[in-house]
């Protein structure tokens, strides 16, 4: 070997020796990483040394060949089994810092849960389910045919004045009760073929009313329809009185006062007797022992007849409840606002109905 060999040759053993020392100290993927590309790459230290290649005689050539070729075998012995003890120790650690605690309890999920509105509608829908009714829903943007006109309400009445509402146009507006459902479902009715027609309708409803702690311009009613041949005041009162007690409790009694509705004769209001005093008198019922809690009566046989249906043959009893009253009244809530501010601190209390 001549003396440029030879002074190569050094060179490449220098760089092994310090390669390999650089290779003991490195502790990461990354450092490997930046060893392979600071001796092999592109720009690295060995490329350099190669570059000396075209200065050499042709028999020199393959000499310079063969101390690169060793440099690459030893270096890569060295760099891959670094690398192999890296990766060993660096899956160790992320092993260790991604342990769970299997033994840790878990955390709680908070679900939500049914309104208390909607825990109301499903109890009395229920209820009456429970005494043969079906549940038949309407429109809440209505016709002002079936809101007024129908329920014996012509325009220009002055009855309509305590239902003003929200007009889309002349003859469509947001309904101010649920009892355009019963105009609606008479006159589908097959007597023949459907049988007595027993039905309730639950829904939202809307009033320009002002509201204060017991008015909401936005409600719910639940609306209740009883046709069939000598249907009397007898069967609505034994209804109502059985719908008291199970909604209620068990000793509960009802009043029936006399009132006006232009869609029933005779109207009337109806009373609970206090759930919280039981009659004595307490704040709950204003000192008088009684609540009130729908209005009721006997279809006016105008209505049955405006439907389609022979009010000489056919009679019927009709119900309206407000489901949000009766909903405060027995979840003694003091303000209608309250269901419709979403404040958890009001919903959380009535979580009956879980979902
Ligand atoms: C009616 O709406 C009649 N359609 C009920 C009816 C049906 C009578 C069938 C006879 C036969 P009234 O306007 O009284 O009646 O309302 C019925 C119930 O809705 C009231 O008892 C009350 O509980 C509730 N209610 C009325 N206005 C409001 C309001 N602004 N906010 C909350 N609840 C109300």
């Amino acid at each position: 070997m001549n003396d440029k060999l030879q002074v190569i040759k050094e060179q490449v053993d220098g760089l092994i020796a310090q390669a390999i020392e650089e290779i003991k100290q490195a502790e990461s993927s990354k450092m490997i990483q930046d060893i392979r590309v600071k001796y092999t790459g592109k720009k690295g230290e060995l490329t350099q040394i190669s570059k000396q290649m075209k200065d050499l005689e042709k028999y020199e050539k393959p000499i310079l060949g063969q101390l690169i070729n060793q440099f690459h075998q030893s270096f890569n012995e060295h760099i891959d089994k670094k690398q192999e003890q890296v990766k060993q120790k660096e899956l160790a650690a992320q092993l260790a810092s991604e342990t769970i605690d299997v033994s840790l309890p878990g955390r709680r999920q908070n679900f939500g849960s049914r309104h208390l509105l909607t825990q109301t509608r499903e109890e009395l829908e229920d209820l009456f389910l429970g005494m043969g009714y079906q549940i038949i829903e309407g429109p809440e943007v209505e016709l002002d045919s079936y809101n007024f006109e129908k329920m014996n309400l012509p325009k220009n009445h002055p009855a309509r004045d305590m239902q003003d509402t929200f007009y889309i146009s002349e003859e469509v507006l947001l309904r101010t009760h649920t009892s355009p459902v019963q105009a609606r479902t008479m006159e589908k009715h097959d007597f023949v073929k459907d049988g007595p027609l027993k039905m309730v309708s639950p829904g939202k409803v809307f009033r320009r009313d002002n509201d204060d702690a017991t008015h909401s311009h936005q409600f719910h009613q639940m609306e209740g329809l009883v046709v069939a041949e000598r249907i009397t005041m007898a069967d609505l009162k034994g209804t109502l009185l059985q719908f008291a007690k199970a909604f209620f409790g068990e000793e509960r009694e009802i009043r029936l006062r006399p009132s006006f509705f232009s869609f029933t004769e005779p109207s009337v209001e109806v009373d609970v007797s206090c759930f919280k005093c039981g009659g004595k008198g307490c704040n709950i019922c204003k000192w008088t022992g009684w609540i009130e809690v729908l209005g009721a009566g006997l279809v006016h046989p105008n209505v049955l007849e405006m439907s389609g249906i022979d009010s000489n043959k056919y009679s019927g009893f009709a119900f309206g409840v407000g489901i949000d009253r009766v909903a405060m009244l027995k979840h003694n809530v003091d303000d209608i606002r309250h269901f419709y501010q979403n404040d958890l601190r009001f919903l959380t209390q009535f979580k009956g109905g879980q979902n």
